[in-house]
């Protein structure tokens, strides 16, 4: 309820005038993306994908959102510093996973060899849908947390000019004044100056670590361009380069190219494609040098679906949290149902709840990058075939969120212009940074709402399903 009218958007010659407006609109206020056709060139350039219409977002679930997302961040971090709970947690995973096992060979490695650098980053994003209750009321449900590369908080921070040039040309005034505000380019760069502050080498750089294709270098570039304004050296470079011109010092220091990198800012390296042989090599080194990680490898398995699932079991968050039950009860709230597929009677009664009703669940592989979740029949298929054996561990389930669909447009180039049923996913985006014991930084940098069409289970912008938007609080 409260979005924008049926009849504005069945209105069909104001939505042409619109959609280039709108398309305008993204190109001026720097929504931009490189082409599929040439990902590593800027002479060309698109807009990133958009929704015409802002999507209606119940305000106090947008404000649970933003309140709970310091208490996330102090729980990733919490988690990548509690090696008994990763180890048991992650022990039956790592056993058939081969991709969160060869990260956790080098969480190992690292912890035995020492972590030398007591500077810790985060920046991450906490995805969540709005359940629809059978009152019409909508419950915040997390979808998953992002701990490395989590996107599109540059491209987010230009957007709501967007939207409220959209509305005012549609004679909704009203409406573009409640478009708010979003900046999440210096909240992340306020994370990552915060870290090369601490570290302390006027010269030493950030590093970008990126990968080959970059249709979506000016998301990066946002957040670099912020760094570079308090004069802090960035570089982009691929693991390739690290393998190629990467050693340590003897005091473990990370050079990259003959400079010293201050922090690795991974925007790469969270699929088993990003790696070859080589590749896991570099990721090693970088581990364990002197430079701060962002995410390091612990803050990376804290964000595997297998410890959002063991999160979800009863007395967990209360031992991450103890005498603390208010930030407890916020964190659970947000909470789906998730379930374990670890062999054993529990295990066994989630395959046969998900074999009885597949369409009430999500089946969720370790893996980032969207496009990898298992839906419906899938479900049903996968499982037949792994239910006996070992291998169904590598997957959790999860209750499906069922958010109500509204109706918008989705502009993107190529794809023709149609009135699309929609499904939105707001983020809210978390930075902190750690210093040994002390938290000396602790925010929620802003939100990034993405909608696609209900015709996609699953998908983000990156992989080309969802599109940017803004949420119009109701
Ligand atoms: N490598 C690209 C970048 O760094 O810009 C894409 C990274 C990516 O796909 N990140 C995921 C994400 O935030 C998290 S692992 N996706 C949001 C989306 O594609 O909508």
């Amino acid at each position: 309820a409260n979005g924008i009218p049926e009849d504005v958007l069945m209105d069909n010659d104001l939505i042409k005038d619109l959609v280039d407006v709108a398309k305008d609109s993204a190109l001026l206020n720097g929504v931009l993306m490189r082409t599929k056709e040439t990902p590593n060139s800027s002479e060309v350039v698109t807009y990133a994908p958009f929704t015409l219409f802002p999507s209606p977002v119940p305000k106090d679930t947008f404000h649970q959102a933003l309140a709970v997302q310091t208490h996330y961040n102090r729980l990733v971090d919490k988690i990548s510093q509690d090696s008994s709970f990763l180890e048991e947690a992650l022990a039956t995973t790592i056993k058939v996973d081969d991709f969160t096992g060869r990260l956790f060979n080098i969480y190992r490695h690292v912890l035995q060899e020492g972590k030398i650098q007591s500077i810790v980053l985060g920046l991450n994003r906490s995805d969540y849908m709005l359940d629809q209750n059978g009152d019409g009321s909508a419950s915040l449900k997390q979808i998953e947390i992002n701990t490395i590369a989590a996107s599109f908080g540059g491209l987010a921070s230009h957007t709501p000019n967007v939207h409220r040039h959209i509305l005012k040309v549609a004679g909704r005034l009203e409406d573009s004044k409640r478009i708010l505000d979003n900046n999440p380019s210096a909240g992340l760069a306020k994370g990552l100056a915060k870290a090369w502050e601490l570290y302390g080498s006027e010269r030493a750089v950030v590093l970008y670590l990126v990968e080959e294709l970059q249709r979506n270098i000016f998301d990066h570039r946002y957040v670099e361009n912020e760094l570079w304004k308090r004069n802090i050296p960035v570089i982009r470079r691929q693991f390739e380069d690290v393998a190629k011109t990467g050693f340590l010092d003897q005091d473990k220091r990370l050079f990259v190219d003959g400079r010293e990198v201050a922090i690795v800012y991974f925007r790469n390296g969270y699929m088993p494609q990003n790696y070859t042989e080589q590749n896991w090599e570099a990721r090693l080194m970088m581990e364990r040098s002197m430079a701060v990680k962002c995410p390091d490898i612990s803050t990376h398995l804290a964000g595997t679906k297998k410890v959002q699932q063991e999160l979800a079991r009863p007395g967990v968050l209360e031992r991450f949290f103890p005498g603390e039950p208010d930030v407890v009860d916020q964190i659970r709230a947000t909470f789906a149902g998730l379930y374990t597929l670890d062999m054993g009677p529990e295990g066994d009664k989630t395959v046969a709840m998900a074999l009885a009703k597949p369409d009430q669940f999500v089946l969720k592989p370790q893996r980032e990058g969207g496009g990898n979740n298992l839906y419906g029949a899938e479900i049903c298929q996968v499982l037949e075939g792994v239910k006996q054996s070992t291998e169904r561990m590598a997957y959790i389930l999860m209750d499906k969120v069922q958010p109500r669909p509204v109706h918008n447009y989705l502009l993107r180039l190529g794809t023709p212009l149609k009135l699309s049923t929609c499904l939105s996913e707001l983020g809210v985006f978390g930075a902190y940074v750690r210093h040994g014991q002390d938290m000396v930084l602790n925010e929620c940098a802003g939100h990034l709402l993405r909608t696609k069409s209900d015709e996609h289970s699953d998908g983000g912008v990156a992989a080309g399903v969802a599109v940017l938007d803004n949420p119009l609080l109701v």
